[in-house]
């Protein structure tokens, strides 16, 4: 039997656009969801696995398929649906599966021949039994995944083109942010998988680097610290010479035994969310976790540098309490925390989250001719209506807040100090590139995202007339 596992693209995520910036070249990201479905794969099965984001394949030219698989993360669902369609028409019975499907279980129904909502590790088997006997179901309902026992995922399936290989370690999120899905998905309790498992599985990934894709690396209770310590402690007891990077919350800085030891664990780098420069912000977000004790975040970072960790730090634009100008203000509070690279993103309603549910409840979603405008819900296009500004002037904060942090000016005293300090410059250099590039790439596919929905762009003088060397300063003006 054949399974075809396929992760869509979705051309409007500028990070995964290679063809206009090389840059992202170094920022595609394997599809663990679909190397751990095909692990859970019972070996007589032929798996083959698509990655859309490295080119579409011809499928006509394929061997038809028994089966296929479907993952989508939102941005993803309608290039999910479209593939879906196309294998309906051939007569193949398309799965689909991941966060979207689960959030939108109706309306994946509409589109697909059967739904596995949730963790599938408890369920795949059955779903491949079932299409085997001719007795497939509409809806499997999956639970959270005991990790003991399961096995790994496949990195051999996918061709080595990608700088980072992947693997997971924990799952699971105690903090529920209002606009992360993170918890609602994968629960608030804090699943953490067997040390002994993740080292093994370290060492059958090729690639050096690794994306270690927690959400919440080193969770926020002691008993949590304590395992990352232990973990971190075993890879580096295995000496396996890989170089990973993952993502934290600012509790990371606070341990100095855990930063030695993730340092010797072949941590590289860390995403830490401060989302916003303001503590109402914060209490906004329901992420008042960054404003305990006081904490004074420069002291934070320099602490995780100081371990040669580059530190990516990520906010959010168009919270109701931003007022204009809060893009530079981002960028030049990420400069004071002394950051290296900066992620921003619009404040964006994701089904299933508690933001969606507010913004939802007070008809601030705007876009949603769905599942059309789920392309649009990559967090770089404005899909809501915020109190302080309109689509334009929000992308207008948010380019200024890209423009300010990566002139070319702090762009080089960034990547001067990281190799100054010896913290990653090679990394430090593509991701500074890679953002700078996507400043012009995000405008482009704002000004289609107004042109598709029939808006003619709002008066935007500032935005039109930049070019990549307008200086920042003349921004501020
Ligand atoms: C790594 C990652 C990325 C990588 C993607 C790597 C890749 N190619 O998959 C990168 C950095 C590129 C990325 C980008 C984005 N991401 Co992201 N990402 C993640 C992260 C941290 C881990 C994903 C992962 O690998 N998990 C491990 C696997 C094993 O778990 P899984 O994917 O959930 O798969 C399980 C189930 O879902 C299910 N399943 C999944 N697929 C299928 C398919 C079938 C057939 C079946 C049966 C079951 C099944 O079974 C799997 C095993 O249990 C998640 C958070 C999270 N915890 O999932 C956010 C997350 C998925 N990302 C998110 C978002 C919003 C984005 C972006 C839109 C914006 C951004 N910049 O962050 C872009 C969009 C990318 C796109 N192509 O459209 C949101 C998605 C919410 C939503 N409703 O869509 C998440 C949940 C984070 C959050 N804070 O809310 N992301
Ligand atoms: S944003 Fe980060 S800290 Fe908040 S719930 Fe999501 S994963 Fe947890």
């Amino acid at each position: 039997m054949r399974l075809l596992l396929i992760n869509p693209t979705n051309p409007i995520v500028s990070i995964v656009n290679v063809k206009e910036s090389r840059w992202n070249r170094f920022r595609v990201w394997k599809p663990l969801s679909l190397m751990t479905i095909a692990g859970l794969t019972p070996a007589d099965w032929d798996i083959t696995i698509v990655d859309e984001n490295l080119g579409l394949p011809e499928y006509s030219t394929m061997p038809t398929p028994d089966l296929v698989g479907v993952t989508a993360f939102t941005s993803q669902a309608n290039r999910a649906y479209e593939i879906s369609a196309y294998f309906e028409r051939r007569g193949v019975p398309v799965v689909m599966g991941g966060i979207h499907a689960t959030m939108c279980t109706d309306e994946a129904l509409d589109h697909v021949a059967s739904v596995v909502t949730g963790e599938a590790e408890s369920i795949w088997p059955d779903v491949l039994a079932d299409v085997k006997s001719g007795s497939l179901k509409k809806l499997y309902a999956a639970e959270r995944t005991d990790w003991s026992n399961i096995p790994p995922p496949r990195h051999d399936l996918l061709p080595p083109r990608y700088p980072f290989g992947s693997i997971q370690t924990t799952r699971g999120c105690p903090l529920n942010c209002n606009f992360c899905s993170v918890t609602a998905f994968n629960g608030s309790h804090y699943r953490q998988r067997p040390i002994a498992d993740v080292v093994q599985e370290f060492s059958q990934i090729q690639e050096k680097r690794v994306l270690v894709v927690d959400d919440n690396l080193i969770g926020t209770r002691p008993e949590h610290i304590k395992r990352a310590k232990e973990l971190f402690r075993a890879l580096a007891d295995a000496n396996l010479g890989k170089e990973w990077v993952s993502q934290a919350t600012i509790n990371f800085a606070d341990d100095e035994e855990l930063l030695t030891l993730a340092e010797k664990a072949g941590c590289k780098g860390v995403f830490i969310g401060f989302e916003t420069p303001s503590p109402e912000g914060l209490k906004e977000l329901g992420k008042r976790f960054n404003y305990q004790k006081q904490r004074d975040f420069r002291a934070s970072v320099k602490r995780i540098q100081k371990h040669k960790i580059l530190v990516v730090g990520s906010f959010i634009i168009g919270l109701d309490v931003d007022e204009p100008g809060i893009g530079v203000r981002i960028s030049k509070t990420a400069s004071e925390y002394c950051i290296d690279t900066l992620n921003t993103l619009f404040l964006t309603p994701l089904p299933g989250t508690r933001l969606w549910d507010q913004m939802a409840a007070d008809e601030r979603i705007t876009r949603h001719n769905f599942p059309d405008d789920w392309q649009y819900f990559t967090l770089s296009l404005p899909v809501a209506r915020y109190k302080q500004f309109s689509d334009t002037e929000v992308m207008t904060e948010m380019t200024n807040c890209y423009r300010h942090f990566y002139s070319f000016q702090r762009m080089f005293g960034r990547i001067w100090d990281s190799f100054w300090h010896r913290r990653q410059p090679l990394i430090s250099l593509v991701g500074n590139f890679s953002f700078r590039r996507n400043i012009q790439l995000d405008a482009i596919a704002f000004n289609d995202f107004m042109r598709q929905r029939n808006i003619a762009p709002q008066p935007a003088p500032r935005l039109q007339s930049w070019s990549l060397d307008t200086k920042p300063e003349a921004l501020e003006a």
